[in-house]
């Protein structure tokens, strides 16, 4: 039977704005308070997904969230009429204002970890919604997360859906940014790959000293459990603590993997070598051959795939087996990452392709190409119990876009925030929305 790995894109929601929010993101802290542009935001990500569309990929689109998040700002003890809830976080609490508007739902790699059937023990695609709770404006987003991903693959025959696990730090879970898959065809059993910054219970890891670890490894191990995976099929690795110190706040900021290959730093992981021949047993027991680029700290050091988010790209399989690379134009920008694609590619190996994407809205808040997308692989009868309204197509992407321009503001400040307007503005917008992806009701909103 076909598969295919298809790749959800996160539709940027109407308040993406920049609030400073992410300790250890190094775009989101330096880009704070600059005014940003909702509606450029959200059609950078369309071009993508049509960029892929019309080069033959299945494309799916994710829907953003509704904010302000009324309802986490009432449990926060503000009360009133929705206005007034709004006014009274703006008068005395800004930045949980600024958290409860966060579009940071985008970045649907952090949405959920996805195993695929051919993984599982029961023969079912698992999701596992990720608690996000390392940050405030992010541990709010599950709830409407599982609603959502329950109305795009709601098959109980072939989906199975895990709530996010228990939300405190020992669980810390960041979802498919620090989980990758190699395989030899997606159809087929795969390796798990998943990548920890700490663990939560055994001190003999170490953690960095500077910014957060956000995955621990006894969230990863829970995933691996709910999802019914054998040990045969998981590696679990940890993060290298000084690159998170240096703002690699996810695994996919320094590490991208696909089919049998993975493409990472040089300083990416700790124990590289044991690892590596980790993956190369396992998968090899599964019949496939795992390859690895490593990418000298002599050519690109961490700080510029930082800023350039090289591997943050999508290294995605096209028809005749070779791998094409998607980067955001920063890539383009730095010139010695630039230098090292051009070298890559004169060298001859797997990736034969590179692309460049201009994603400057959502890369200012630490978002590239691989942040905004979740990818799932399926079989051709998995795809066709796929809710087809999420499905991306020339008609869906023309109405997306005229959605866009009609709903989206291309300004947004902090003090926009506060305007009770915007609250209805993206209410609307999203309540269309769920019409034109034929969601039902996922919102707040929409269901109290
Ligand atoms: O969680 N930024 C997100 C970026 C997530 C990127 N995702 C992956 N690497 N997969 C984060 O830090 C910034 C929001 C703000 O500052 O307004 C933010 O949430």
């Amino acid at each position: 039977m076909k598969s295919f790995e298809v790749n959800f894109d996160g539709l940027v929601g109407p308040t993406h704005n920049y609030g400073g929010l992410s300790f250890g993101n190094v775009a989101s802290q330096s880009n704070s308070q600059q005014a940003s542009n909702p509606r450029e935001a959200a059609l950078q990500g369309l071009e993508k997904m049509k960029a892929l569309m019309d080069m033959g990929f299945v494309q799916g689109v994710l829907a953003p969230q509704e904010r302000p998040d009324v309802a986490a700002l009432r449990s926060l003890g503000f009360a009133g009429t929705d206005a007034q809830v709004i006014e009274r976080a703006a008068k005395e609490a800004m930045p949980l204002l600024v958290a409860s508007c966060s579009a940071s739902s985008m970045w649907v790699a952090n949405a959920a970890t996805v195993s695929p059937s051919a993984d599982t023990a029961d023969g079912r695609v698992h999701f596992t919604a990720a608690n996000l709770n390392c940050k405030y404006h992010r541990s709010i987003e599950h709830p409407t997360t599982s609603r959502v991903l329950g109305a795009m693959f709601a098959d109980q025959q072939h989906f199975a859906h895990h709530a996010a696990l228990p939300a405190v730090a020992q669980f810390g879970d960041e979802g498919a940014a620090n989980h990758t898959r190699f395989c030899r065809e997606y159809g087929e059993a795969g390796v798990e790959f998943f990548v920890f910054g700490r663990s939560a219970f055994d001190s003999r890891y170490p953690a960095p000293q500077k910014y957060p670890a956000r995955q621990t490894l006894e969230a990863s191990q829970a995933v691996a459990r709910l999802h019914g995976l054998s040990e045969a099929g998981v590696v679990f690795a940890q993060q290298n603590p000084a690159v998170i110190d240096q703002g690699v706040f996810h695994n996919d900021v320094i590490a991208v993997g696909n089919g049998e290959l993975l493409f990472h730093h040089q300083d990416a992981f700790l124990n590289t070598e044991q690892m590596l021949a980790e993956l190369h047993g396992k998968l090899a027991a599964r019949g496939g051959n795992f390859q690895s680029i490593s990418v000298p700290r002599d050519q690109v050091a961490v700080e510029d795939a930082v800023r350039s988010y090289l591997f943050n790209s999508q290294l995605l399989s096209r028809a005749d087996g070779s791998m094409l690379l998607i980067v955001p134009e920063e890539c383009r920008a730095n010139p010695r990452v630039w230098q090292y694609l051009q070298g890559l590619l004169a060298a001859g190996g797997p990736i034969r392709e590179v692309k460049v994407f201009d994603l400057k809205q959502s890369m200012q808040n630490g978002g590239g190409p691989a942040c905004l997308r979740l990818r799932v692989a399926l079989n051709e009868t998995e795809l066709a119990a796929v809710n087809p309204g999420v499905i991306m197509t020339p008609s869906l992407y023309d109405t997306l876009t005229a959605w866009v321009n009609k709903h989206y503001r291309d300004a947004l400040r902090e003090s926009d925030l506060a305007d009770p307007q915007l609250l209805l503005e993206c209410r609307t917008a999203l309540d269309e929305l769920t019409q034109i992806l034929k969601l039902g009701a996922v919102y707040p909103f929409q269901i109290n």
